[in-house]
């Protein structure tokens, strides 16, 4: 769109992006600084607490003691529930959390269509109704054959509750395996009162685009989101997939490259400046416990200095090893 320099001038200015940091502190601490809007733990071990703000992700991290993510911005932070839902708005962002439990809403596909109608519900009726972020986190995603794999019929689920909901282009999105109980499903988003911009990666297939054979229902999200300040950039899940296909079967290393290349394209996709550094949180979602140490020793020697939170998590197609996801500051 061609703005006037007065229009320029007139416009509100866009939202500061949300600082995501990793933190080596308690509960507490975290959701007591300043602009505190979300607090995330990882695995079994982490601390509760009834502050709508934190979400206990139910995926184990190899770092011992795991840290916490925090999610700030510049402003008042609200907070709240709603049924199920917890949610916190301040500065233009909002985040909203919708843990179910399968045994109570019949299975993977209905839990997910309900997830996803009752975020729709809510962010609807808010001013931050731009969703620019999403993460699902189920159990035994790759149990079942065909369309009947778990994560398959997650993605008809999710498409039947989102109805209209991304009518104005997807989100970017991560969707991981976890090892905990296998009925919990979790989704969280960030949403903002103003739009950012979709990323697609070029040396991939669009995900809404892919051929039938990865399921009834195609994933639905944008490879990555530039948020409003355009300052920063939101990166969804990305793993070894070239074209549509899953590159690299049995071939832990080659996947990892892949995965970077991938990335780094994603940055150049998006006007970024090349690399990632010390302001790019990662996060690497790991299938196998084995493979640990050489991922760690790959973030290492060519992604030095990047903070890093390794997860146990499983990757949608049960061929591929390894996923990043996370954000790039500019
Ligand atoms: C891929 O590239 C890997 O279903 O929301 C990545 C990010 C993947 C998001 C989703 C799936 C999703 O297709 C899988």
């Amino acid at each position: 769109m061609v703005q006037s320099c007065e229009d320029m001038l007139n416009a509100p200015a866009f939202h500061p992006a949300p600082r995501v940091s990793y933190r080596h502190v308690d509960v507490d601490a975290a959701l007591s600084e300043a602009g505190a809007l979300a607090v995330f733990s990882f695995g079994a071990g982490a601390a509760l607490s009834g502050d709508p703000r934190y979400l206990r992700v139910d995926l184990e991290c190899f770092d011992a003691p795991a840290p916490l993510e925090l999610w700030q911005v510049d402003g008042v932070v609200r907070h709240g529930t709603e049924g199920a839902l917890q949610w916190a708005a301040g500065g233009g962002w909002l985040f909203v959390a919708v843990p179910l439990d399968e045994r109570e809403h019949g299975g993977i596909r209905e839990t997910a269509a309900l997830a996803y109608r009752r975020l729709r519900e809510f962010v609807g009726q808010r001013t931050e109704r731009h969703v620019l972020r999403i993460w699902n986190y189920l159990g035994a995603i790759n149990r079942g054959e065909g369309d009947a794999e778990r994560y398959k019929q997650f993605c008809d689920g999710r498409a039947a509750g989102a109805g209209d909901f991304f009518a104005d282009g997807f989100p970017a999105a991560t969707a991981i395996g976890h090892h905990a109980d296998e009925h919990r499903l979790q989704v969280y988003l960030l949403a903002c009162d103003q739009p950012g911009m979709r990323v697609e990666n070029p040396r991939q297939v669009s995900s809404w685009h892919y051929p039938r054979q990865y399921g009834r229902t195609p994933p639905g999200f944008a490879r990555a989101m530039t948020l409003p300040a355009q300052d920063v950039l939101a990166i969804s899940g990305t793993a070894a997939v070239v074209g549509h296909a899953s590159a690299h079967r049995d071939d832990l290393d080659a996947q990892l490259e892949e995965t970077l290349a991938n990335l780094e394209a994603l940055l150049r996709h998006a006007d970024m400046a090349a690399g990632f550094d010390t302001h790019s949180p990662l996060k690497v979602y790991v299938r196998d416990p084995a493979d640990a140490p050489r991922v760690r020793e790959f973030l290492r020697q060519r992604l030095p200095g990047v903070p890093v939170l390794m997860l146990h998590g499983d990757v949608c197609r049960s061929e591929l090893l390894v996923e990043f996801d996370g954000w790039r500051y500019a």
